[in-house]
């Protein structure tokens, strides 16, 4: 099982260049890091982790309500040089760290342990190397950080064991920010690997190494420290992805991950809307509401069709699903049963459209949701509201549940289709990529008028499908496109998208271009 597979470490560079395709490409890249470094702090760097962004062909907003989705790893990663600490001006404390980033935008940063913390401050590594993170700004640093509590909290939390290294870090990406191609969880993967690698965590043999998956849990849970209660997708897509295939990614009941061939000929075309979704300033009016909407949802569904949930269950749309069928959690149902349930959920969740509401409006107030969910104002702000900031004054349960549940079914005829490779496999689909991003716009609400323009340019230039792809409100699109029509189809829609017209070409590679399934992530020690 892919998951469960060792993170790979490799000690050539040609071997390394060879896992990840196009070796001259990234030769000149990883070159200038490492002299880069070497400039910098003064020593070669003893590891280099990297992280790949990835695209998300299909299956938007559901990894948190645990379905599977299909994402894959895109060419564009995050490289994260690190040596153990040379600094000669002053002393090293155990895990001291400086960080630099290549690009000049994002300054230095030091991250320095409190001398003599305070015995309760002693316990926890967050006050000890003053790793407190501002979920309000976007910073890069913040990801650095986010991975580091996870390495520190992981296996340096007591007194007692040997402390950390003091570290010199270097930091390039090529993963465009804020712009759905998961350069924030790039960011975190790279960065646990580098204090993990640097840290010796990562010093066992293969049999013993620490999966992939595990990775995974470690890099979802220190993404979420930035403050998005974000599903497992990006994570598991950057760290498990395999070269030439797309990754299907299934949550329950433990992360699992099978690769999808895709049909030869298919290229996914990247557009960027050049609307910058900033999740930390806008998470409460859109991601993280949408994940308390679809909670909701999930309780009121449960409890109108008879199934027993508890006060404090946070049950998501999958487990009702489960429960529905008296599923057995060692004995998960099959993608075909998944499909049969799924058609029958599409029709089950009209009961949470709202009866007697005003014209138009499907969306229901805070008391009456509560109401809806059985339970008192104080159990509801206890289980669903008491760790996240939202804000909203309609909840859309009815809309948010029916596209989950279209879109679960989505990903099953994306990869069943895939799989069968029909004779008209382009046009199937695309078909369910254009059925995507309408149900997105539609009743998830995370599309946005520049990708709406977007999509729908790119299907007139000759995609077979076009959708948003990541969490939306701006970001990128991504379209299907047969080889051979690449470029023309990336000409038309640069004459055709308005706020392409201002760039040089430079930026316009950017912001549109083709891209292939690269593997996933790995670490490169140099000896
Ligand atoms: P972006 O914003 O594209 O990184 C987010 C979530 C995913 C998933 C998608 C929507 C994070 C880190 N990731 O992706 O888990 O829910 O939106 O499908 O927030
Ligand atoms: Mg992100």
């Amino acid at each position: 099982m892919a998951a469960l597979a060792p993170i790979p470490i490799y000690t050539n560079l040609t071997d390394l260049y060879d896992s990840l395709g196009t070796a001259a490409s990234h030769a000149e890249r990883w070159n200038n890091l490492i002299e880069e470094f070497e400039k910098r702090y003064g020593g070669k760097p003893k590891y280099i982790a990297r992280a790949p962004g990835r695209v998300n062909l299909i299956g938007e907003h559901i990894d948190y309500a645990l379905f599977g989705v299909q994402p894959m790893a895109v060419e564009a990663d995050i490289l994260i040089a690190c040596a153990p600490s040379k600094a000669t001006s002053e002393p090293t404390q155990p895990g001291h760290v400086v960080a630099q980033n290549l690009a000049k935008k994002y300054g230095p940063q030091v991250f320095t342990p409190l001398s003599s913390p305070s015995k309760e401050a002693a316990e926890d590594p967050v006050r000890v190397w003053q790793l407190d993170i501002d979920k309000k700004e976007l910073r890069w640093e913040s990801y650095v950080k986010a991975g580091y509590y996870g390495v520190l909290n992981e296996y340096f939390a007591s007194s007692s064991t040997t402390p950390p290294i003091p570290v010199d870090l270097l930091v390039t990406g090529s993963v465009p920010a804020g712009s759905g191609l998961s350069s924030s969880a790039a960011m975190v993967v790279a960065s646990t690997l580098a204090f993990l690698s640097i840290n010796g965590k990562l010093d066992e043999p293969e049999t013993l190494r620490l999966s992939k998956g595990a990775l995974v849990g470690m890099a979802m849970q220190n993404e979420q420290r930035v403050g998005v209660n974000s599903g497992g997708m990006d994570q598991a897509a950057s760290v498990i992805s395999t070269p030439s295939a797309a990754l299907y990614i299934t949550f329950y009941p433990k992360l699992a991950a099978e690769p999808t061939p895709l049909p030869a000929g298919a290229v996914f075309v990247i557009a960027n809307s050049l609307v910058v979704s900033d999740k930390a300033v806008t998470a409460k009016f859109n991601y993280n509401l949408r994940v308390v909407e679809t909670l909701a949802a999930a309780r009121v569904l449960a409890r109108v069709l008879g199934l027993n949930v508890g006060p404090k269950e946070k049950i998501t749309l999958r487990e009702v699903v489960g429960r529905l069928v008296q599923e057995d959690k060692e004995k998960p149902m099959t993608d075909e049963e998944m499909r049969d349930v799924l058609v029958r959920m599409a029709k089950e969740v009209e009961v949470l459209r709202p009866k007697n509401a005003p014209e138009g409006e499907l969306g229901v107030t805070l008391e009456e949701m509560i109401e809806m969910t059985g339970l008192s104002k104080e159990e509801f702000n206890d289980v669903y509201l008491s760790w996240v900031e939202v804000e909203a004054t309609r909840f859309q349960l009815y809309k948010r549940a029916k596209h989950v549940f279209s879109e679960a079914l989505r990903v099953l005829q994306f990869r069943d289709t895939c799989l069968q490779s029909p004779a008209d496999v382009f046009g199937a689909l695309g078909a369910l990529m254009n059925e995507s991003q309408k149900s997105c716009a539609e009743d998830y609400g995370c599309s946005c008028p520049e990708l709406d323009t977007l999509t729908s340019i790119a299907r007139g230039a000759g995609a077979w499908g076009s959708r948003l792809t990541g969490a939306g409100w701006g970001g990128c699109s991504v379209s299907l496109v047969s080889e051979d029509k690449v470029e023309s189809f990336i000409k038309e829609v640069t004459a055709q998208y308005e706020p392409y017209k201002t760039l040089s070409e430079e930026q316009l590679k950017d912001a549109i271009f083709a891209t292939k399934p690269s593997s996933g992530a790995c670490v490169f020690k140099f000896e």
